[in-house]
């Protein structure tokens, strides 16, 4: 009762535009005295900090271009292809006129997901493009006003994942908008890859107008484009769509702690929500750090929950050029490293503009998937190694249960575990549960283990102590 008056009261507030207080409890040591209003953060968190494993989808107009526009290789990162080519907004339309995703398969690509062993996925409902992947009353510039396609791209993912027990999350580019006027620009230098006819003409616009680059841009201040846009997408993806587990806001260019109040009030439309940190630095730190593309050192961790975000090749979006995929051992050791400092791995998937991932992402998460059958144990729902770096590998625990797995494998049959203490209650392979021998050496725990490794991405030995 007391509950819904208080969530009640707080969407209101945020209809209303109030300056808000932080309804929720975020980030912080020393902060987990919440009320009995709302969900304690490590509530909140519990079952993604259980996952460690989640699929990031980047999807939208941009792969319809897949990294090209008029004959040129654009950029590095595909879904900032219409920024880095300084491509005209009417033009940028006309593509989305062509965007008809006919082989999308939502079912498919969750069934992918959890194959993989992934717990959760987080889909771009808007990215900096503007385009929304979802029919919405704010903006025209959405897949169902937009496209060909017409439908809403969100509403048959959700209804697959709740099928398969999946949870869903949305990205969600709340200050960054290169068509919705008034939206930010990041500041970039002039067009890339491109001999864009206009290149003087645009670039004299953009160096006098905040990184923008087509006056159809700046028709609207950004406090227009936040009340106008952004504010309500973020009611109408927290409102339409049934439980949203995640919301990842990125780049916060041009935010004010006003704009980013308004956002984040709106979390109270979904009392068991977690985000990350990129509403706005620093006031609003959200539930986790995003680390991008690269795996934290451990003296770089604070104790603070992160989650490293990764692509499989070198591009979000999709691009057609761009065929350097890391393999299933680098993916499957990356995962078992973040694990291994206590974070967790989103990695990305960049469908194409039929809606279908592409193969080779297909076949990564079809080889992590038989890695996970065998040694998910190894990383749901375990904590950071309490041991000092391991030469051969890594360690996750899970109470009294170290999961050791084996980069590389001991060519003299022993592999040595230094730092482990307490006796020993059992030790076997994950693969095909073969029992052990141990014995305490002058080094460490000492684990005799079969001549070949019975993985060759990592092979994971149990150690039960009593
Ligand atoms: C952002 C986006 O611009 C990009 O397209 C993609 O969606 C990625 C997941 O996030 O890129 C960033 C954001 C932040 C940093 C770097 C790239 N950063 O903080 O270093």
């Amino acid at each position: 009762m007391k509950k819904a008056f208080f969530t009640g009261v707080f969407v209101v507030m945020a209809a209303c535009g109030f300056a808000q207080p932080l309804a929720r409890e975020t980030a912080g040591p020393g902060n987990g005295s919440a009320g009995s209003d709302t969900l304690t953060r490590d509530q909140r968190m519990a079952w993604w900090r259980d996952a460690r494993f989640g699929m990031f989808i980047h999807w939208g107009v941009y792969a319809q271009l897949a990294g090209e526009y008029d004959g040129h290789t654009i950029g590095k990162a595909a879904e900032w292809i219409m920024n880095r080519g300084k491509i005209p907004v009417a033009e940028y339309h006309k593509v989305a006129r062509q965007f008809n995703p006919v082989k999308y398969d939502p079912d498919a690509w969750v069934r992918m997901a959890k194959d993989a062993g992934m717990k959760y996925i987080v889909i771009t409902a808007k990215h900096h493009d503007g385009f929304a992947l979802f029919g919405s009353k704010a903006s025209k510039w959405n897949v169902v006003d937009a496209t060909p396609y017409g439908k809403d791209l969100l509403k048959p993912l959700v209804a697959a994942c709740r099928k398969y027990g999946m949870k869903i999350g949305f990205y969600y580019s709340q200050a960054q908008d290169w068509n919705n006027p008034g939206g930010a620009v990041a500041r970039k230098p002039t067009s890339e890859g491109w001999a864009n006819p206009d290149s003087a003409k645009i670039d004299a616009y953009t160096a006098a107008h905040s990184g923008h680059w087509d006056p159809a841009q700046t028709t609207d201040s950004m406090g227009d484009y936040i009340d106008k846009v952004s504010v309500p997408q973020v009611k109408e993806l927290l409102t339409n769509y049934g439980d949203v587990a995640v919301l990842w806001w990125d780049t916060p260019t041009g935010m004010t702690d006003a704009y980013a109040g308004k956002l984040h009030a709106l979390l109270a439309l979904q009392p068991k929500i977690i985000t990350n940190d990129r509403l706005k630095r620093p006031d609003f730190p959200g539930d986790y750090k995003t680390p991008e593309q690269k795996i934290p050192k451990l003296s770089d961790l604070d104790g603070q929950d992160w989650e490293t975000c990764m692509t499989m090749n070198g591009t979000w979006g999709f691009k057609a050029s761009d065929h350097n995929w890391k393999t299933p051992t680098t993916l499957v050791r990356n995962l078992i490293d973040i694990a291994s400092k206590g974070g967790n791995y989103l990695l990305n998937v960049g469908p194409t503009a039929e809606g279908e991932f592409p193969q080779p992402s297909i076949d990564a998460l079809k080889a992590i998937g038989v890695w996970m059958k065998v040694n998910g144990a190894a990383i749901y729902g375990t904590k950071a190694s309490p041991l000092a770096p391991l030469p051969w590998g890594r360690c996750t625990v899970k109470g009294k249960v170290y999961y050791l797995s084996v980069f590389d494998w001991p060519a003299d049959g022993k592999l040595v575990v230094p730092g482990v203490k307490g006796e020993v209650k059992k030790a076997s392979l994950l693969a095909g549960g073969a029992a052990l021998k141990t014995a305490s050496g002058a080094d460490g725990l000492v684990i005799t283990v079969p001549a070949a490794a019975p993985d060759a991405i990592a092979s994971v030995v149990k150690v039960e102590l009593k």
